[in-house]
């Protein structure tokens, strides 16, 4: 079958009931956004420009070089935004800080104007009965502190806990779930070595650097948030860990796929819930000359316990030995592509979830984010104007389904945030990919339903009734 075919199979899960899924009564509905991707003025209020305003601003960076100068313009349409996520009836949003509109530069005091921001869609969400989840830094790093070294520099990570420090003393009274971190895989793999994202670097040791630094700032944040918010305050971190599977049962195949579950999931959960780095990967690391920069202490620091862990899932990886010593990934061609074109695999989130609750002493897990990115250019439109993504609403019943099992098997999954409330700059690949359960229309910043968004919100709603 040919990508194309993928892509456009026809949707056989249409009409998947919400009573169908064996989700608690108190299991928490969400939607999720980040700063950069949605809110636009970027350069209004104070805010100063992260690395993703600079790579964004380099000529072939992204596609069609899009940029996130205006994005959804959430900055100006916040109350409506909120006023969607409240008619959906979901329990909770979680969004992000930006960096340098809090703190132009990434040092030194707030900017009250960007503070302000903060504080005012935090009041209109509680007002609305929805509950704030805060993500510190969600990759929109200030550019000031990448011309200092950015990741790859251990101060950087005392920046981020001077910076959790200002949010959560300003916003901690009323937020209290706050999330440290969002897959610091991606900030420290596809921004420092592979370039694909900002800062657009490719040197491996520098992105190895990148990772323990990333993960001593979490743990510093997590100190200072505690210590600057309410008692009540819940801290977790956001990974987006690979769900590995052996392409075959060949000694060589099984070693490849456990190589890529030490890169790719055990280096960043072993440090954080067991307090050390993975024996196998970091020999590989020193190997490659890429040697993780640990100082005394410091896995003490990222070991900070958790009150929840959130789990980001979009695909799962089937892992072959390369010619190289490199593990190789293998397409599953049975299974059906979404736009970016990423194989929808919902078994994966299950076996990710149960992985976790096998190997780790793992807090409540929350699902932050699930979604996918369709050609909704394609779809029927009701007639409220609604947009009819059967594939998008498909996707979210079976990864809903994919977490009761794992739920069933005895994993403590509290909760779900789609990605994303709304269509938004989709990083490297602009406004092309469209992941909303709200459709944006750029041109006019017109937004409207999609089904996804509605089967959503009636699921929310029956399994609370249940
Ligand atoms: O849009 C991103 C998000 O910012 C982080 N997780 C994956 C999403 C889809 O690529």
């Amino acid at each position: 079958m040919s990508t194309e075919q993928r892509s456009a199979l026809p949707d056989p899960r249409v009409g998947t009931s919400p009573a169908a899924l064996d989700l608690p009564t108190d299991f928490l509905w969400g939607a999720a956004t980040s700063a950069y991707q949605i809110e636009g003025a970027a350069a209004l209020d104070g805010r100063t420009a992260s690395i993703w305003d600079t790579f964004s601003h380099t000529p072939g960076a992204i596609e069609n070089n899009d940029h996130g100068d205006v994005a959804c313009d959430h900055y100006h349409r916040m109350p409506e935004d909120v006023a969607l996520l409240h008619e959906l009836g979901l329990d909770a949003y979680r969004f992000s800080l930006s960096w340098p509109r809090v703190q132009p530069g990434g040092r030194g005091p707030a900017n009250a104007k960007g503070l302000d921001f903060y504080d005012r869609l935090v009041d209109e969400l509680l007002g609305r009965g929805i509950a704030p989840w805060a993500t510190l830094y969600h990759w929109d790093l200030p550019q000031e502190l990448e011309d200092a070294g950015g990741w790859s520099a251990r101060d950087t990570a005392y920046r981020l806990a001077d910076f959790a420090e200002l949010a959560a003393g300003r916003l901690g009274d009323r937020v209290r779930h706050w999330i440290t971190l969002n897959e610091p895989f991606c900030s420290a793999v596809l921004g420092y070595h592979l370039g694909c994202h900002a800062p657009g670097r490719t040197h491996f040791p520098s992105a190895v650097r990148a990772v323990h630094h990333l993960l001593l700032g979490h743990g510093l944040a997590a100190q200072r948030i505690r210590a600057a918010a309410s008692r009540h305050a819940r801290v977790g971190i956001t990974f987006n860990p690979s769900q590995v599977y052996a392409a075959g049962t060949e000694p060589a195949d099984l070693a490849a796929a456990h190589q890529a579950d030490g890169m790719g999931r055990r280096l960043y959960l072993d440090p954080v819930l067991l307090g050390r780095y993975p024996t196998d990967v970091t020999e590989e690391l020193d190997r490659r000359g890429a040697p993780l920069p640990v100082r005394g202490g410091d896995l003490g620091v990222i070991a900070q316990p958790l009150d929840f862990l959130g789990v980001n899932y979009y695909f799962s990886d089937t892992i072959a030995a390369g010619d190289t010593k490199e593990p190789r990934r293998v397409p599953r061609t049975d299974l059906p592509l979404t736009a970016m074109p990423w194989e929808i695999h919902p078994q994966g989130m299950t076996d990710l979830l149960v992985g976790i609750h096998r190997d780790y002493p793992a807090p409540p897990i929350y699902v932050t984010e699930n979604g996918a990115a369709f050609d909704d250019s394609t779809c029927d439109t009701d007639a409220e104007g609604r947009l009819q993504d059967t594939r998008r609403t498909a996707y979210l019943a079976d990864h809903l389904a994919a977490v009761a099992r794992a739920r069933a098997q005895g994993v403590d999954v509290r909760g779900y945030f789609a990605w994303s409330l709304m269509d938004n700059f989709e990083w490297a690949y602009g406004y092309g990919k469209r992941f909303g359960i709200v459709h944006v229309d750029f041109a006019t910043q017109q937004r409207r339903l999609k089904h996804s968004a509605l089967w959503l919100s009636r699921t929310a709603r029956a399994t609370r009734a249940r």
